[in-house]
């Protein structure tokens, strides 16, 4: 469906590195739809919850504080299979395993400072979209090069 949803997020690196223009820029050029957007100092409790599954991870004390570093940008792309090519314009986990033209192969090196984030399934978005934004901060609205982007 072309309403598919994620949640893509400047990690505290990326903003202040000047990168926001940069990587927001890649979505839009594309063709998805921007439906939600905002700077965010995230507390440890938010998180854990978005990465509850990393919990037990040896890295996991460093991201933490990585996350913790800045303020993030967090966003939500709307369009056709935005959460597989999200994932793909933003690169392998590891920079130094993403391919050149993705964000992460173009700025980034190491693994701790891999400038987004991404959403890996339509399930861990819906759910990354729900803690990072209320549903009041999300809009609708149709996008006027709609029918030049989709046939
Ligand atoms: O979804 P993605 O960000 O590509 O990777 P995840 O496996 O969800 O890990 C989240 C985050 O943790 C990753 O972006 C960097 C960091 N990390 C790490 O520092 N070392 C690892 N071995 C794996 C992940
Ligand atoms: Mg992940």
């Amino acid at each position: 469906s072309n309403n598919e949803r994620t949640f893509i997020a400047i990690k505290p690196d990326g903003v202040q590195r000047g990168l926001i223009s940069s990587i927001i820029g890649r979505f839009e050029n594309r063709g998805f739809k921007l439906v939600g957007i905002k700077l965010v100092q995230p507390t440890e409790s938010l998180l854990r919850e978005h990465y509850d599954d990393l919990q037990s991870k040896p890295f996991f004390p460093s991201l933490l504080s990585y996350m913790l570093s800045g303020p993030v940008l967090a966003t939500v792309w709307e369009g056709k299979d935005v959460v597989k090519q999200g994932r793909a314009i933003l690169g392998a986990t590891n920079p130094l395993q993403s391919a050149p033209g993705t964000i992460r192969g173009d700025f980034a090196i190491d693994m701790g400072r891999n400038v987004c984030h991404g959403s890996d399934s339509v399930e861990s978005a819906n759910k990354e979209i729900g803690l990072w934004f209320k549903k009041e901060e999300l809009v609708e609205y149709k996008p006027a090069l709609f029918s030049w982007i989709y046939e």
